[in-house]
């Protein structure tokens, strides 16, 4: 009997041979709480422009929540792949989607699934584009075809994106179409050339040349740069110029390569593009929130600029609003609890969403939904670990605020104060073959944990270096607060003809910090800037160094909302490299620094100076404690 048994139950067996890939597998039809209907929304030149709508099923007079992005709109609904539709949109957007809004991503025009020429954030109709189309216009035409096509809707529309994707936001609030009711750019990319992502004040960003290959090489995801090494830091400094190493990538086929090389310095190309002036020479028609991370690697000019540019407009704070939070680029869409060491009480990024950005929304979105009470300026005070609410934005500059700037001054003995110093100067050698690293080596762009926390790095892994001079007070006896945008005011000479200066400004904590050990003497940055000094007199037209000779440099740190609390220092570190985030500076005035020779590079002699006339300080914005 047991011989039949077995016998029988392997003829119904399946052979141990069947190819295991069936010719077809359906998966089963689950109960999914939403639709996606994908369409192809046509533009006024006949192009179509792929999009993908994600609606609650059964929803009636809901708002819609458009982005319209280069990074794969099918992707960008497909978190997980779920019946449900807050598993299936992005984690930032839960709060919408818990509330019945339907959520729109569209491919820009020329990526991924839409039709079109994809060209680097395309600028608006006018010098640089002969054509009919922008984003600006694609925005319109879109929102248009959304209000008239989607019968679950009420017809009104907000957007929302970060970086790329914020620069699209940007981009539809000039000539908005009426049904734009409400908008929020994220860390949005307006002025590639002063701060976000290509330059930072004529410092090239070597970081992104991996963003255009991987976005510029095919319509669809493109590759990274081919590596020949583990270590960034080593394959850059070996190439030489970042032209060099661009040539030995392939790079030269791209014509947005050619663009940004062909444009060095801040000509018409890029001052006919920075968006917050655009928008400063026009009314904000819509209710727009500029949000932004405090350490954000990558637009940190973007949202802080395009606010000042329309506040003049917005006298009764009704339409210009600021977010700043203690996160790292785009972080605002992720979980804001801690960046790098720091530890935040509570989410601060859901804290934002779920509290201010979403009846923000909601007020200008849904049907009868009351006032939002949206704080004109919401800033995390970082250090004394806490939300501000301000009603307006810087709290201290040097006119038209509250409250004056208050040098605090280079001092002798690497001193820092708020007393004038006495005269001197201190003098580093500045080797371009030895380049100060921005994080400890090895330096590896891929490294995504590392990148995105970058700006909080302990800066004592620098400290020592004979080629970075520190400068700091004595431990604070009582807390110091500052609210606005540090400005450098630095006095250097260098015996090149060129150079770049980077300034930090710097939370030096206690020596001891019982409740986090790891903590103690931490050198926290506040604020990391580079200044490419052949700007020093314009940008637009750069000029040698005159070799020896004092020259004035003044620029503008990031903006913070930060107390130094007692027992803590402040430093500032002046060097001249900040490598490989950013390219080298030969040293030696050339025309082109993207295309700078190997013997151009030379090793100078860097002065700054402290006291007198021409003695160093930083303009700090410090205000009363509250
Ligand atoms: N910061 C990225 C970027 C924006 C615009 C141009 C190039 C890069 C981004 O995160 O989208």
């Amino acid at each position: 009997a047991a011989v039949l048994i077995l016998c029988g139950a392997a003829s119904a067996q399946t052979p141990p041979l069947t190819p295991d890939i069936p010719p077809k597998f359906e998966w089963p039809a689950g109960q999914a709480d939403y639709i996606k209907r994908e369409v192809m929304i046509p533009m006024r030149d006949g192009v179509k422009l792929y999009t993908v709508l994600v609606i609650p099923t059964g929803a009636k007079a809901a708002p819609m929540l458009l982005t319209r992005t280069p990074y794969n709109a099918k992707k960008r609904v497909e978190r997980n792949r779920s019946p449900s539709m807050l598993a299936t949109l992005p984690q930032g957007d839960e709060v919408f989607t818990a509330d019945g809004y339907i959520r729109v991503f569209q491919d820009v025009r020329g990526k991924y699934k839409s039709q079109g020429d994809y060209v680097v954030t395309r600028p608006l109709v006018g010098p640089l584009n002969g054509s009919k189309v922008d984003h600006s216009t694609d925005a319109w035409d879109t929102i248009d075809w959304l209000v008239k096509h989607t019968p679950e809707s009420n017809g009104k529309v907000g957007m929302i994106g970060s970086s790329y994707e914020g620069f699209t936001v940007v981009m539809a609030l000039i000539n908005p179409h009426p049904a734009l009711k409400v908008a929020a750019p994220e860390s949005p990319m307006v002025d590639g050339w002063m701060g976000d992502d290509w330059f930072q004040y004529g410092a090239f960003r070597q970081v992104n040349l991996d963003f255009f290959t991987r976005q510029m090489i095919a319509r669809g995801e493109g590759d990274p740069i081919i590596r020949d090494g583990y270590d960034d830091y080593e394959a850059l400094r070996r190439a030489g110029s970042a032209g060099a190493y661009a040539k030995a990538a392939g790079l030269e086929q791209i014509p947005w390569w050619k663009k940004v090389t062909e444009h060095p310095a801040y000509d018409g190309f890029w001052q006919s593009q920075a968006l917050d002036r655009i928008l400063a020479a026009q009314p904000l028609k819509v209710p727009t929130m500029w949000v932004q991370g405090i350490w954000d690697q990558e637009d940190m000019w973007g949202a802080v600029h395009s606010y000042a540019a329309t506040e003049p407009k917005d006298g009764d704070n009704s339409r210009n609003f600021l977010v700043l939070g203690p996160w790292r680029h785009s972080g605002v869409n992720y979980e804001g609890s801690t960046l790098g060491p720091l530890k935040f009480e509570g989410d601060t990024a859901l804290q934002f969403r779920r509290d201010v950005l979403k009846p923000f929304f909601d007020q200008y979105l849904k049907d009868g939904a009351p006032k939002a009470a949206t704080p004109p300026v919401f800033f995390y005070e970082t250090g004394a670990n806490r939300w501000g609410r301000y009603d307006r934005w810087p709290l201290a500059c040097d006119s038209g605020c509250p409250t004056a700037m208050t040098p605090l001054y280079l001092e002798a003995d690497f001193g820092l104060g708020f007393q004038p110093a006495a005269e001197g100067y201190d003098e580093y050698v500045s080797d371009p073959a030895k380049p100060v690293p921005y994080l400890p080596r090895p330096v590896r762009f891929a490294d995504g944990d590392a990148w995105r926390r970058w700006l909080l790095t302990d800066q004592r892994f620098v400290a020592d270096r004979t080629d970075v001079l520190v400068y700091q007070t004595a431990p604070l006896g009582t807390a110091v607060r500052i609210a606005g945008a540090p400005t450098v005011n630095l006095y250097a000479s260098t015996s090149g003809t060129d150079s770049d200066w980077v300034v930090k400004l710097i939370d030096v904590y206690p020596d001891e910090v019982p409740s986090q050990p790891e903590m103690g003497g931490y050198q926290l940055p506040i604020g990391i800037q580079i200044f490419r000094g052949r700007y020093r007199d314009s940008f637009e037209k750069p000029s040698p160094i005159p070799a020896g000779q004092v020259q004035a440099y003044r620029f503008v740190l990031p903006n913070a909302n930060h107390v130094f609390l007692p027992g803590h220092r402040i430093m500032v570190q002046i060097q001249s490299t900040l490598f490989p985030l950013y390219d080298r500076n030969p040293q030696k005035f050339v025309d082109n620094i993207f295309f700078a020779q190997p013997a151009d590079y030379q090793k100078a002699t860097q002065r700054v100076f402290h006291g007198g006339a021409q003695g160093s300080f930083i303009s700090l914005p410090v205000v009363p404690l509250k």
